[in-house]
């Protein structure tokens, strides 16, 4: 097993995902994540780094045993049914790009989980006690008699959450001694004050952890459902446990020693907020007591809600992806959410902001862009890009531009992941060149007998910002970028459009002339054409 001192991983940039539930199918909350997920590797992917993005699927519990009891089938028939019907096909229909996809009911991941938590029990981590107390089997999680809301009844409480009774758990079960990391955990959150993002949710984390922290309950006797206990096999392991190890155990922890060394620490833990203790706290606690390092960063992003609550399965409020792909496209779908809340607050969804944004920035702003410069190319040059003969001033501005839009786009989604503001960056730009080409009025140049170096100019200018545009549009929205890359003809020059670099991307006079420019397709028809068809 890896020790702290023998590790020597900062290589591979490795992202995660929670591993969702599979007692239901996925909604729009855990898209939201997985998309944002997918846009930071590509980002990175785009930046030459060796990447790898993880996501996967949650399988013990007593929410996933209760529902397949309730469908008559067994937990792993349910789980089976699920992961290949609903949730592999929606990662597929988004075009997330993941390298790998666990599943906790697999044996690379139980067998590893077993001797991770032996080491545990054999280092006295981990003692027999017993749990008497409130527990939301929605959130799976222990509450604390403070947090829950009144019920109907002087005894009946409420999961703040799920807004439904929480059930009371008198049982033996073994438990972890969190309340030993305490002082060490906020010795490393000081140490690194860049681990838990946003501030909001630092802040959260750190006052939770100051008040006493209590030792966690991690074993269940009541059902079978779950990884036994390799020293006690009339326990399960509380599925949460199991659960939070999916990230070594996937990255080669106890199995492939070269491989978890290049990809632990992971670089980025993506996580809703409802599930920042768990990764900020107890996960943390536990790779200390195994010796292990911890994750570089834990970033929360915040809720997609619906009427003012947040959208989830167990309140039937959940909106299914395809809905909304079905009428907008999945790549206008990746662009909505991740631009139109900043990352890491709560946000609705609107049918009417989604179709306005459609509409103004990426049908309008950026669709007609494209199509406006390969019908002028078209139309004056016969397709073959002119060379910009006559770079002046105005051009040397779009230049420059790009140069700022980039570095901006770079550090705000591949850093901060600040994903609306990077969006916005990007989009600036495309406004910019919209605006150049107003000012230059390429269609009256045109028809000038003495025009044609100012117009070749006019339009390498806008094709050149186009090509830019691709290479930055590409890990947001593969698909419009791909269409667009391929109408600039620039494949045949520059390479693949996968192969194109953010380190270069604002190197002015990549796209040569002669390129083989086409009218391709709209990127973003008309939302009413779209609903005809
Ligand atoms: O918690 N808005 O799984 P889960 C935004 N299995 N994001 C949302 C959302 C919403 N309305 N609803 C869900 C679990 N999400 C555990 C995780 S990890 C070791 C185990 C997203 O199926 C968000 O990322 O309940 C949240 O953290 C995740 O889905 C929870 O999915």
């Amino acid at each position: 097993m890896a020790a702290l001192e023998d590790h020597t991983s900062t290589d591979a940039y490795y992202v995660t995902t929670p591993i969702y539930y599979v007692n239901d199918r996925p909604h729009l909350g855990h898209a939201y994540t997985t998309v944002a997920g997918d846009v930071l590797t590509r980002w990175h992917r785009q930046r030459g780094e060796d990447v790898w993005y993880l996501t996967g699927t949650d399988e013990h519990g007593q929410k996933i045993l209760r529902t397949a009891e309730a469908n008559g089938v067994t937990p792993q028939q349910w789980c089976d049914k699920l992961v290949e019907e609903a949730w592999k096909p929606l990662w597929e229909h988004l075009r997330i790009a993941n390298d790998d996809f666990i599943r906790t009911t697999q044996a690379r991941h139980t067998d590893r989980v077993q001797e991770f938590v032996q080491d545990l029990y054999d280092k006295g981590e981990i003692y027999q006690g017993s749990y008497t107390g409130p527990y939301c089997v929605g959130c799976e999680e222990y509450k604390l008699p403070g947090e829950l809301l009144p019920g109907a009844t002087e005894d009946e409480k409420l999961c703040p959450v799920h807004k439904r009774p929480v059930e009371w758990l008198e049982e033996e079960n073994y438990f972890f001694r969190l309340s030993a990391y305490g002082p060490k955990l906020l010795e490393f959150y000081a140490a690194n004050p860049d681990f838990i993002q946003p501030a909001s949710a630092r802040n959260e984390v750190l006052r939770f952890v100051e008040q006493d922290l209590k030792d966690l309950s991690i074993s269940r006797s009541t059902f079978d459902w779950g990884v036994p206990l390799p020293w006690d096999d009339k326990h399960v392991l509380y599925v949460w446990v199991d659960a939070l190890q999916n990230y070594i155990t996937a990255a080669g922890y106890g199995s492939d020693p070269e491989r978890f060394a290049r990809l632990w620490p992971a670089s980025v833990h993506l996580v809703g907020k409802d599930i920042l203790r768990f990764h900020a706290v107890i996960w943390p606690a536990m790779l200390m007591a195994a010796g292990l390092p911890l994750p570089r960063r834990v970033v929360a992003n915040g809720w997609l809600m619906v009427g003012g609550e947040k959208m989830s399965k167990s309140n039937l409020t959940g909106i299914a992806p395809t809905d909304l792909t079905s009428h907008f496209g999945v790549d206008a779908y990746r662009y909505y959410f991740l631009r139109a809340i900043p990352f890491g607050t709560d946000g609705s969804f609107s049918w009417e902001d989604f179709t306005a944004r459609y509409t103004s920035e990426l049908a309008n702003d950026f669709g007609n862009l494209a199509s406006r410069v390969a019908a002028m190319v078209g139309k004056y040059f016969d397709g073959a890009l002119p060379a910009a003969t006559d770079h002046g001033p105005a051009e040397q501005a779009v230049a420059d531009a790009l140069v700022r839009a980039a570095a901006e786009a770079d550090r705000k989604i591949g850093e901060e992941l600040d994903f609306a503001g990077g969006i916005a960056a990007v989009f600036e730009f495309v406004k910019l060149v919209n605006g150049y080409l107003t000012e230059q009025e390429p269609w009256k140049v045109a028809k000038s007998p003495d025009g044609r170096d100012r117009l070749a100019t006019v339009l390498y200018t806008a094709a050149e910002a186009l090509r830019a545009t691709a290479v930055l549009l590409n890990p947001l929205m593969p698909d419009s970028a791909a269409k667009l890359w391929a109408s600039l003809g620039a494949e045949p020059a520059l390479g693949a459009l996968a192969e194109q670099r953010i380190a270069t991307v604002a190197d002015w006079g990549r796209l040569p002339a002669g390129a083989t420019v086409t009218k391709g397709e709209i990127l973003f028809p008309r939302l009413e054409e779209k609903a005809a068809v």
